[in-house]
């Protein structure tokens, strides 16, 4: 599964991977998806939204499901793993399973949820989120990428007749378990292979438009500007101390520059910020500081913000009974995530949720450095299948 997915979506130069919701790269994962699913005989439940289900429902394999699976998006040059793992670890299980002569008593879904990393249209976990009903489809019609290109045209030129909206696609889910790669060094500083989840740390985006007075980079005196670039470089600045203070995340990872010429004063600077930690209070707390300095920064220069909220999510504790119950069948240790998941988009729609992560020597993510030994991805499928027959028998 792994030599068929390697190739798409690969950048050669980078060793990362593009495969941004609704392109090219991306569909060829969703059609993987499609053709594994078709050689294991499940049937396949699509949403309006391309989310899909694949669906091993044996005789006498009754009522609402056990759902394992992930995401096959990637951020701009991701890793290999960050949601794949979970799938192929999936498809990898219901083999394990039925290698084993195991028939559940319940069906058993590997979903494949799309536009997880948010990376094209800002909104994170956009995909499960439209399936729960969490976000309203009216204003992910609203949704646009980078280069103008709204979300539903996206769809629509990628092959999907789009339909926004809560779907019936998880009505049948009992409980979700997803299984990813670990986005830190938690597991490679214990030695241990795989960790159940705790919890997902609050987390959020903010976009900051700073507004200046575009004017040549060579007559206009310094005295005379309004530049909109000084208050962006100091609010970069005051964020990642503000975050160091707080003990939380604050990540400036994405500018756009207008005109984004060497000598032009900028008109406008675009900063979004990515912002996390322990609970949304502290998460808030860090936000309106960091706004407020940003602020005052740009009132000085002559120039002005607006900040924008574009998408934030609560800390979300995965649901108790499960994740216990994950601990005692794996013996595996409970550890927090500053990562947000589809799970955590499931919990909070009231899908009992659960995470499991599987080591990952790099600690790195969201980066070509991303990584699991085959050992470990091992490990994963073997405590993800027993994981399915203790939940599904
Ligand atoms: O950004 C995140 O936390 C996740 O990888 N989508
Ligand atoms: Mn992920
Ligand atoms: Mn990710």
């Amino acid at each position: 599964m792994w030599e068929d997915l390697r190739p798409i979506g690969l950048n050669p130069r980078s060793g990362g991977y593009l495969r941004s919701p609704f392109t090219s790269a991306e569909r060829e994962c969703a059609a993987w998806y499609v053709d594994q699913a078709t050689r294991r005989d499940l049937s396949i439940d699509e949403d309006g939204q391309g989310n899909k289900i694949a669906w091993w429902r044996p005789e006498g394999a009754t009522g609402k499901g056990v759902l394992v699976g992930s995401h096959l998006d990637s951020v701009d040059d991701g890793g290999a793993f960050d949601g794949p793992l979970g799938v192929v670890s999936s498809f990898a299980a219901i083999d394990a399973l039925r290698a084993g002569g195991f028939t559940p008593q319940r069906p058993v879904g590997v979903a494949m949820f799309v536009a997880e990393e948010g990376s094209r249209f800002g909104v994170a976990c956009l995909g499960s989120r439209l399936a729960t009903g969490l976000t309203d489809p009216d204003v992910a019609r609203e949704l646009r990428d980078g280069d103008g290109v709204f979300l539903l045209d996206a769809m629509a030129s990628a092959g999907l007749d789009p339909r926004l909206g809560r779907s019936d696609l998880l009505d049948r889910v009992e409980l979700f378990v997803e299984l990813h790669v670990e986005q830190g060094r938690d597991l490679v500083d214990r030695g241990t292979e795989v960790a159940v989840a705790s919890a997902s740390w609050a987390h959020g985006r903010w976009r900051f438009d700073f507004t200046g007075q575009p004017n040549h980079a060579g007559t206009t005196r310094m005295e005379d500007r309004r530049d909109p670039m000084l208050a962006y470089a100091m609010t970069v600045l005051a964020a990642n101390k503000q975050a160091r203070l707080g003990e939380a995340r604050a990540t400036f990872g994405r500018v756009s520059v207008k005109p984004n010429a060497t000598n032009a004063i900028p008109s406008q600077v675009t900063g979004w910020l990515d912002a996390r930690g322990a609970d949304a209070g502290l998460v808030t707390g860090l936000v309106d500081t960091i706004a407020r300095q940003a602020g005052e920064r740009a009132a000085r220069d002559g120039t002005s913000l607006q900040v924008t909220s574009e998408s934030t999510s609560p800390t979300v504790v995965f649901d108790c009974p499960l994740s216990s119950r994950l601990v005692d069948i794996l013996g595996a240790p409970l550890i927090p995530t500053g990562a947000g998941h589809d799970a955590a988009i499931l919990q909070l729609a009231g899908i009992p949720s659960a995470m499991l992560f599987v080591r990952n020597p790099t600690g790195v993510s969201h980066s070509p450095e991303e990584f699991a030994e085959t050992a470990d991805c091992l490990a994963g499928v073997d405590a993800l299948t027993r994981v399915l027959r203790e939940l599904s028998a």
